[in-house]
């Protein structure tokens, strides 16, 4: 299994309560490979001193969270050399054709074209990004890769590039399939319960991050949008903003939103507990995040640990597929 993570941004409840929390469950059972990738983020990035930093916090993150560095392959991109490799023969093995039909460069372009200060610099990366993806999923004959919704189709045309290569270069990848994790939430905007909490929203009220202090918190838990009747009930459709408060507090307590409901008579209570729900489940995360950071010798250690278990594995599938290829022996 594979699945990886940008270092763009910081990661909030959404993040945590629907992938890395399965992440951390699965990890005793899974041959688990989990990314940085930091060669992706560089698509977008132009600042200097940036990129580093935002890969040392994300990488104290998955520790903070649970992810045992003994149990998971925990490793940045950028350190195993074999993804850029890779990365190339998969620009050789889609066509220009198949890359113009990926919705997540129509987006992020369009994005970046109504921004006025990212406006001019499309770069090349964002619209070969799929081939990277490819290279990393490949590398580590991956059977399986956790993804959202949005990310189906840069499986389905990983799947497409491999069985091209077997075609022409005869068997060499294991074909992969995206799978979408069972027990996941569904976190929703706290400020517009329609959609879902994302980096990438206009502004970040609505957003919890994993860092908040608690008083943020319960501030953004109190204003939290819900709707003008006072029936505390789960009901996705009719009383978003209700149910994902209900959802959340489920998602920290181990309970069900439904059973969760019949306790509240008014939304105050419900978002109050709420809040400290999410404190709650915070604050571990967050003294160990902190200690992390204090010492970036080890975490640098474990990391470049991750990258040489990842390398054993990538360096052998490269090879292969070189040698598929035809090139020359170095
Ligand atoms: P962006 O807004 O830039 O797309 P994001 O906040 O949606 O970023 P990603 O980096 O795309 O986050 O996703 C990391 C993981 O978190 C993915 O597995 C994704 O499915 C999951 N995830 C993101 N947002 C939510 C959410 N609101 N609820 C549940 N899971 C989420
Ligand atoms: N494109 C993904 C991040 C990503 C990825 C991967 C996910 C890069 N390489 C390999 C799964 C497997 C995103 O934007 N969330």
């Amino acid at each position: 299994m594979l699945s990886c993570i940008q270092p763009t941004g910081d990661v909030h409840l959404g993040n945590y309560l629907g992938a890395l929390r399965n992440w951390v469950a699965g990890q005793h059972e899974n041959d688990a490979f989990h990314g940085i990738v930091d060669l992706h983020a560089l698509t977008i990035t132009e600042a200097p001193d940036v990129l580093g930093q935002a890969t040392l916090q994300l990488a104290a993150m998955l520790f903070a969270v649970g992810l045992d560095p003994d149990e998971a392959t925990i490793f940045v991109q950028s350190h195993v050399p074999e993804h850029s490799q890779l990365g190339w023969m998969m620009e050789c093995t889609v066509s220009y054709g198949e890359l113009t039909r990926m919705t997540q460069f129509k987006d992020k372009s369009a994005k970046r074209q109504e921004n006025t200060s990212t406006a001019e610099f499309i770069s090349a990366g964002l619209f070969t990004y799929p081939a990277l993806q490819a290279a990393d999923i490949l590398l580590y004959d991956t059977d399986e890769v956790p993804v959202g919704e949005d990310q189906r189709q840069h499986i389905e045309i990983t799947r497409d590039i491999a069985i091209r290569f077997n075609h022409r270069f005869g068997d060499t990848f294991v074909l992969p399939k995206a799978v979408t994790p069972k027990a996941g939430a569904r976190v929703m905007d706290l400020q517009d319960p329609t959609s879902k909490m994302s980096k990438s929203a206009n502004t970040d009220s609505g957003l919890v991050y994993l860092l908040d202090e608690p008083a943020a918190v319960r501030k953004k838990f109190k204003r939290a949008v819900t709707d003008s009747d006072s029936e505390v009930r789960f009901d996705r459709a009719e009383k978003p903003g209700v149910s994902n408060l209900l959802e959340i507090l489920a998602a920290c307590t181990g309970g069900a939103p439904e059973a969760l409901a019949a306790g509240y008579t008014q939304y105050g209570p419900l978002k109050a507990d709420a809040g400290e729900a999410v404190i709650e489940l915070l604050q571990p995360i967050q003294a160990r995040y902190h200690e992390l950071m204090t010492d970036r010798g080890e975490l640098q250690s474990l990391l470049r640990k991750g990258a040489g278990k990842a390398r054993e594995v990538a360096a052998v599938t490269l090879a292969r597929a070189q040698a598929a290829a035809g090139m020359l022996p170095a």
